[in-house]
């Protein structure tokens, strides 16, 4: 197949771009190269020294001699350019990973959540306006979030996308329906990808796009079969208060001797997924195409959940690393428990890799490595979700550094 992996030089994009042209398709990356940018916006860089795009596609073709084709557009602001690369090249299936991801990002200014609002709909939306007025038939398989169902507990497993529900009809009869699941966003970012599922759900139905919509869960882990090949295909590594998610963060913590940061209690459960089964997922995704006119096929791609502080005990029992009990800085309920259903991958052959010391290991063994490229000062998470949250957390006396260690 042909497949345009939009934001393809990303965390997930890039191993994805790798798996994908390994097993022989034609495989082109569509990337503004805007999560650079935000790194030099942040004084951040990724703990994994990365290449420029065209040097990792070079390595690729060198090890392989597979082509990966790299194409610099703005899909959120260059529409005309982005259609006009569409009509020519008329991919099968197109993989849309190109949004700003992190939710503390979105939540650090007025002017983040309107670059992560405008981004994120502008790209899904141009995305999908684009292929209708070019007739393209592709498949669009999205990268979506558990983020939008919310982490309540309500004593329920969450379906994959769809909620059968009950409404009572002025004649007093029960008619059943299956309705997206209540959108609960707990951040800007979050809240787009909501409206993302808007959008998909529209276009579907108004014009027959065959649309997947993957709710994925926080991922970790760094290598991939392919990254592996070769120092230079290696992955990028997030680590700061920022776009660091929290198991990779505890990994890195854990490997540079700081202490482990748990927010609040650690009572929040989340649902993660190994970068090599995310990469897989989306291959079995892209197999299993909707039919048009059928609506957005949705799965959970998530493989266990784990509460926050259970990944700190964990982390800390093997690296001897303390723990830092941290005010936080986000709006969440301070616990929470989790059921997610993912029957639709399980049944379509996922063998998930779950946390096993091994995995965890490897990871610290990473980041040891490239420790002497670490910034300490940038691990704080200090985005706060509202001003209120802003002030309590600045009342810390050694706000950013550490409060309590245990
Ligand atoms: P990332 O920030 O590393 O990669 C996103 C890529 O998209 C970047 O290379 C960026 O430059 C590009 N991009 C952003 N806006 C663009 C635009 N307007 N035009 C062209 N390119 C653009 O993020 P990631 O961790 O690889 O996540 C990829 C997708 O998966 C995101 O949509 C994210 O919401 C979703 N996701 C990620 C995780 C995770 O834990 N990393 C978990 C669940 C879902
Ligand atoms: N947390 C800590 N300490 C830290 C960092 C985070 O306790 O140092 C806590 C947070 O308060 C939160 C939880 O860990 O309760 C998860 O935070 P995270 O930053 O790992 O994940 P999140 O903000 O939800 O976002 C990440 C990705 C996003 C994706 C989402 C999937 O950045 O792109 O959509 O995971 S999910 O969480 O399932 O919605």
């Amino acid at each position: 197949m042909k497949i345009a992996v939009l934001g393809g030089d990303g965390f997930v994009g890039w191993p994805t771009s790798l798996h994908l042209s390994d097993l022989g398709h034609e495989v082109h990356i569509i990337d503004n190269l805007s999560r650079r940018w935000i790194d030099t916006e942040l004084g951040v860089q990724s703990l994994t020294p990365m290449d420029s795009i065209q040097e990792r596609t070079r390595i690729w073709k060198q090890e392989t001699g597979n082509k990966i084709h790299f194409h610099l557009i703005d899909i959120a602001s260059d529409y005309e350019v982005f259609k006009k690369w569409l009509a020519e090249a008329r991919p099968d299936a197109i993989i849309h990973f190109a949004e700003q991801r992190a939710a503390p990002y979105s939540m650090k200014s007025d002017r983040h959540k309107n670059y992560t609002v405008s981004n994120n709909v502008n790209a899904t939306h141009h995305l999908l306006n684009a292929m209708v007025e070019l007739d393209l038939d592709a498949h669009l398989v999205h990268l979506g979030t558990m983020g939008v169902y919310g982490y309540s507990t309500v004593g329920a497993a969450i379906p994959e996308g769809y909620l059968p529900v009950g409404i009572e009809t002025m004649d007093g009869e029960t008619v059943s329906q299956e309705i997206l699941y209540p959108a609960n966003p707990g951040s800007i970012y979050h809240m787009t990808k909501c409206l993302d599922q808007l959008l998909f759900q529209f276009y579907a139905k108004n014009d027959g796009l065959r649309i997947t919509d993957l709710h994925q869960g926080i991922v970790w882990g760094t290598h991939t079969e392919q990254t592996r090949r070769h120092e230079q295909l290696i992955n990028r590594f997030d680590y700061d208060g920022d776009y660091g998610t929290v198991l990779n963060r505890f990994l890195i913590q854990a490997a540079i001797d700081y202490p482990l940061t748990v927010h609040g209690t650690g009572g929040q459960t989340r649902a993660f997924i190994h970068i090599q089964d995310s990469v897989r997922c989306i291959e079995l995704a892209l197999k299993n195409p909707p039919a048009k006119g059928d609506r957005v096929k949705v799965f959970n791609q998530m493989t266990e959940t784990h509460r926050v502080r259970d990944l700190a005990e964990l982390i800390s029992k093997m690296t001897g690393a303390k723990i830092a009990w941290l005010p936080n800085p986000r709006k969440e309920a301070p616990e929470n428990d989790l059921v997610v259903r993912n029957d639709q991958f399980l049944e379509l052959g996922l063998e998930p890799i779950t946390l096993a010391e091994g995995l965890l290991s490897e990871v610290v063994d990473v980041a040891k490595k490239y420790a002497y490229r670490v910034d300490r000062s940038r691990v704080p998470a200090i985005s706060a979700w509202t001003k209120e949250i802003a002030k309590e957390v600045e009342k810390d006396p050694e706000h950013p550094r550490l409060r309590s260690v245990s």
